[in-house]
């Protein structure tokens, strides 16, 4: 069922299994890709997931980029000011994969991932706000202060976190498919895990039931080309076909994308997503994207396990939100007095929740246990109700 792009730029999503022979130099490591040019953007943006995009939803993609990349770098002057404490882990370089797949989200779809989680919050629709009163412990942040950068949270949005534990939420991206698919919801679970998650046991256990039962989830991989402080070269099993080929083992259908392109990630995300809604079948995607900053701010060491030519080349060749800004003047669709005034905004949006975080109050002593799992233990001591979701 699967497979693939050759030139990685392109990828189809067969169903039937006539799995093409692909050669190791067909798939380019995250470290020698080839440079994309604006053409690969001009050319992704005809395809059918994109076509008819109107010149407003454009637009509307890039403001999204650019508000994470700014409240990215807010968070990060922030945690340098000694606001924040604890792990900040940046999404800075991949705001191309949440942007355009969640963008393609409707009412019965869902979005699960790990740690580094505030772009896909912020693409989810939570505000600014929350997610940086998060981030400084406050109570008004989105987990009440009390998850911080890695557990953000909104099921209202149907978005269920922001987990720490590396794979952890890949079980949990089959159960929220497994619950649509008990209800008779025609929908879909989008579950983002990096690469440093794909040999752990759970995610394994999570391809072969979706794939055993039919659990309408996409399971999408975010390579940035490594995991703490080692590259995904040295520390998985780097088979011709790259990761997602891990799913050929489970009968699943699977494909790369090309990260830098937000049109390719849409065209990919969208195909394994009708397949998914439509006929219940679950797909493993491999997005080939990368991060500038450490695995997190506290990963001073982050120059040490790759080059500085490295980053600069791809923050000057590669980036994301500047190809797609180059996309956009080309096409006449913004202005560069329109590409400014959306990042005069974006700043002016992160700065203000940055205020608003520093201003709130710290959540009060009494409710440490308040909201925890302890409470369904001492039923007697509850402090609150808590709620249970996906019941009804
Ligand atoms: C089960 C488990 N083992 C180890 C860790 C420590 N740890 C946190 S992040 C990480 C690397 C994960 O890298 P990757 O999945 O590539 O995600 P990225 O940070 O690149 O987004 C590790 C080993 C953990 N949180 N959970
Ligand atoms: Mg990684």
């Amino acid at each position: 069922m699967p497979l693939i792009n050759a030139s990685f730029s392109t990828h189809v999503l067969l169903k039937d299994r006539k799995t093409q022979i692909v050669t190791k130099s067909s798939i380019s490591k995250t470290t020698n890709r080839q440079k994309p040019t604006k053409a690969i953007l001009a050319k992704d943006a005809k395809s059918p997931a994109n076509a008819d995009l109107s010149k407003d939803e454009l637009i509307g993609f890039y403001r999204e980029m650019v508000r994470i990349r700014r409240f990215e770098e807010r968070s990060l002057r922030a945690y340098q000011q000694g606001r924040i404490a604890g792990f900040l882990h940046l999404y800075i370089g991949q705001e191309s994969i949440a942007v355009g797949s969640i963008s393609l989200m409707g009412e019965n779809d869902h979005v699960i991932t790990a740690y580094r989680d505030h772009g896909h919050a912020l693409a989810v629709g939570m505000n600014m706000n929350e997610c940086m009163a998060e981030l400084f412990g406050k109570s008004t942040g989105c987990s009440k202060g009390k998850g911080g950068s890695m557990h953000y949270f909104d099921p209202s949005k149907n978005y269920w976190g922001g987990h720490g534990i590396v794979a952890g939420q890949t079980p949990l991206g089959a159960g929220l498919a497994y619950g649509l698919k008990y209800q008779g919801k025609k929908g879909c679970a989008l579950c983002f895990l990096g690469d440093g998650a794909i040999n752990q046991g759970a995610f394994h256990e999570s391809l072969n039931i979706a794939s055993l039962w039919n659990l309408p989830v996409v399971y999408i991989i975010e390579n940035n080309g490594y995991s703490m402080g080692t590259s995904q070269e040295r520390s998985s099993m780097h088979p011709d076909l790259g990761l997602a080929a891990r799913a050929e083992g489970y009968s699943m259908n699977w494909a790369h994308i090309n990260g830098e392109s937000i049109f390719d990630i849409r065209e990919g995300v969208k195909k394994a997503m009708d397949l998914a809604r439509e006929e219940s079948k679950p797909s493993l995607l491999e997005i080939h994207t990368y991060r500038y900053q450490g695995h997190s701010i506290a990963d001073a060491n982050h120059k040490k396990y790759r080059t500085k030519e490295e980053i600069d080349d791809y923050r000057k060749n590669h980036d994301p939100l500047s190809l797609y800004r180059e996309y956009l003047l080309d096409a006449k669709l913004l202005t560069d007095e329109g590409m400014k005034e959306i990042d005069i905004a974006a700043k002016a949006e992160a700065e203000e929740s940055a205020k608003f975080a520093d201003e709130s109050p710290f959540p009060p002593e009494s409710d440490i246990l308040k909201d925890v799992y302890w409470e369904e233990d001492h039923p007697d001591q509850k402090l609150s109700e808590g709620r249970i979701f996906f019941n009804d």
